[in-house]
This record gives C-alpha cells, sequence and structure tokens, in this order.
C-alpha cells in the first residue's frame, strides 16, 4: 500500500538524501504552511468573512493595501514568530523587518514574504498567492539585534523559496535546491501533500506573458522580442506565439512551471529610475531560484537575478523568466542593444 507523502515527510526525507532541510528549517516550513492554509481558509470564505475590499491604507511603496494583504501579513506573523527558529521577517506590507518579539526565543534564520500577491485580483475572484523566501543570519551576527542590512543577501544563498497560489487548488510549491516539488492542500486532513515532484520547465515555448499595455513605455530589446513574437509564422521566429497575462505573478509562475512559458515585467521608461515593478527580494529571488531549479531562467536583462546583491529591502528589479532558451534571447537582445538603458 503507498502512503501520501506530506510536506512533513518529504521534508524529512529531504534531509535524509541532501542534508539541505535541518530540524529548525523544517519546522519554519511547516510554520510557513500553516500560515498558508490558514490565508487559504480566508480567501475561500471571501465576502463571506468580509475580508474583501480595501484597507484604506498604503503600503511603504506607495500602493493602495487590501483587507486580505493586512490579514495575510498578521497571519504569517502570528503562525510564524513564535517558534525560535528566526531572527526577524520582512514583508512587503512592512516598512522595516519585524524583529521577534522579547518573550519568544530566538533562531538564525530569516523570513521574507509577499503576504498577498496579485492583489488586484482579490476581488475578482483570480488566482492569488503567498510568496516566501528563506535565509541565514549573516555569519558572525546576533540573531537578537537583527537589521535591514542582514537580510541584505543575493539569492543565491537562499535556503527555501516557494508560494502558494489559492487557485481551484491550494497549491504549495517549494524549492530547497534540489529540484522544484509541488504539493497539494487536502483539507480534510489538513496537510499538503506531494503531488509533483521534480518539474522541469521546457527549454522551448510559444507563450509569452507581459503586460502589453505597457508597451509604448519599453526599452527596445524588449519591444523587438515581443514585436517578433506578434509577427508570428511570418516573423522572424517562423512560429506563432500565444499570450497570457494574469497579473499575479504567483499565477503566472505557475503555469510556466507546469508547462513552460515566459514571463516579463521588465523597466519602463515611465519611472526611469525604477528598474521595475516588482520586488527583488521576497517576489523574484524566490520566483528566480523556483525557475532554475525547474532548468529554466531568470534574469534582470544583464545578470541573472540570483547573482543580483540587494541594497534595500523593498529594491524593485525588472524580470525576465521561464524558458531558457527564450529568456537567454531576451537577455541576448539587451545585450545588443546600444541605446541607453
Ligand atoms: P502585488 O504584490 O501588489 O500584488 O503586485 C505584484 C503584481 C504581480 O503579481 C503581477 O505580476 C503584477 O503585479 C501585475 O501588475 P499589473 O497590474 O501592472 O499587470
Ligand atoms: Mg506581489
Amino acid at each position: 500500500m503507498t502512503h501520501a507523502v506530506t510536506l512533513a515527510h518529504y521534508l524529512a526525507r529531504i534531509e535524509r538524501q541532501h542534508g539541505c532541510a535541518p530540524l529548525p528549517l523544517q519546522q519554519l516550513l511547516m510554520q510557513v504552511a500553516g500560515a498558508c492554509q490558514a490565508i487559504a481558509a480566508q480567501v475561500d470564505a471571501g465576502a463571506l468573512a468580509g475580508v474583501l475590499g480595501a484597507a484604506g491604507s498604503e503600503n511603504v511603496q506607495g500602493e493602495e493595501q487590501k483587507k486580505l494583504d493586512l490579514i495575510a501579513n498578521e497571519t504569517f506573523i502570528a503562525h510564524c514568530h513564535w517558534g525560535g527558529q528566526l531572527a526577524a521577517m520582512a514583508s512587503e506590507e512592512m516598512e522595516t523587518p519585524y524583529p521577534i518579539p522579547a518573550q519568544y526565543p530566538r533562531g538564525d534564520h530569516l523570513l521574507l514574504f509577499d503576504p498577498l500577491d496579485g492583489s488586484s485580483n482579490i476581488d475578482v475572484n483570480v488566482s492569488i498567492g503567498t510568496i516566501f523566501s528563506l535565509l541565514k543570519m549573516p555569519d558572525g551576527r546576533s540573531s537578537v539585534s537583527a537589521t535591514e542590512e542582514d537580510f541584505l543577501q543575493p539569492g543565491r544563498r537562499q535556503l527555501a523559496a516557494g508560494y502558494c497560489i489559492y487557485g481551484p487548488q491550494t497549491t504549495l510549491v517549494l524549492t530547497l535546491g534540489h529540484g522544484v516539488s509541488v504539493f497539494t492542500l487536502d483539507r480534510p486532513q489538513g496537510a499538503f501533500i506531494l503531488t509533483r515532484d521534480q518539474l522541469r520547465i521546457p527549454r522551448q515555448t510559444a507563450e509569452f506573458a507581459i503586460n502589453m499595455s505597457n508597451a509604448r513605455h519599453w526599452a527596445a530589446p524588449v519591444r523587438r522580442y515581443i514585436d517578433e513574437c506578434l509577427a508570428g509564422s511570418q516573423g522572424p521566429r517562423g512560429k506563432d506565439f500565444n499570450m497570457r497575462w494574469i497579473a499575479s505573478m504567483v499565477a503566472d509562475v505557475h503555469r510556466i512551471l507546469c508547462r513552460g512559458g515566459i514571463f516579463m515585467y521588465p523597466w519602463d521608461q515611465r519611472e526611469p529610475e525604477r528598474p521595475g515593478k516588482l520586488r527583488l527580494m521576497y517576489e523574484a529571488s524566490p520566483m528566480a531560484w523556483l525557475v532554475e531549479q525547474a532548468g529554466g531562467a531568470a534574469t534582470n536583462g544583464n545578470q541573472p537575478i540570483l547573482d543580483i546583491v540587494p541594497a534595500q529591502l523593498h529594491e524593485r528589479v525588472s524580470v525576465i523568466l521561464g524558458s531558457r532558451d527564450e529568456v537567454t534571447r531576451v537577455t541576448g537582445y539587451h545585450a545588443q542593444d546600444a541605446s541607453p538603458r
């Protein structure tokens, strides 16, 4: 008789096989999964639980906060701050890192998260999600005095990264650096069950995802790439492309992990000083690691996203990720481009 592999089983197994999930990390990931499960229940209930609509506030990035952004943020804190594994947490919805309260034990991990990604889709019942990334405190730093600087590590140093998508199913997608695994929430059991392992993104694709309404603001290499896709079988690519744009990064990346494709949220000229819309540390880096672990690629047009050393907690970045051959092509167009930017 075969038994379902729960997230807890999986973490114990991957520790035995690869030594990449010591007990504190396993405990922390179970807390993260618990937070996602609790957020999933709120998302499910929607209007019945009074969680839809605007909160009437803005985050540090000047974006309107939805009630569910704040509820998801509080849920993460409540599930993860007491366990003794964390030195601090940081999120899209908090200006500065959240230190672990003095009454709780502290550990040497750092948790970064986007509690509710795809906020514009909350009120219209389209898939949304939570993105998370786990780091260690830098060597020699004390866990009682974690600061913003302690978080500023390149994505290559992540210990674990993933997302939970609240869609037709609630699905947790995780990497600890040994491939990408998918867990589906079994609600009656209250557990995430391993449903796909070792996801691979096909190298090639004929599907792109970008917010086309920004086309007139893009830099030349992005415009060139999309123009060639749109020219289809009559153009230089010699094949027709399909387009998808869900406007929830979790949902667009999930599709790409499942069947390939390329996702772009590039720099554009409206705000030339801003590298992009998406945030490096709790959106782009965890997604970039998942995509690389599944055989894809992720760059900002110039370098792998995972190599970028952040200068700020809420730093933005241009994002090009997905099927390796397409990401290599767009990145190559940037290298050939002589125009400023
Ligand atoms: P959020 O974290 O505030 O929801 O913002 C990030 C989202 C991404 O999920 C998505 O790819 C992008 O913003 C959509 O942007 P746009 O509304 O320009 O299409
Ligand atoms: Mg987001």
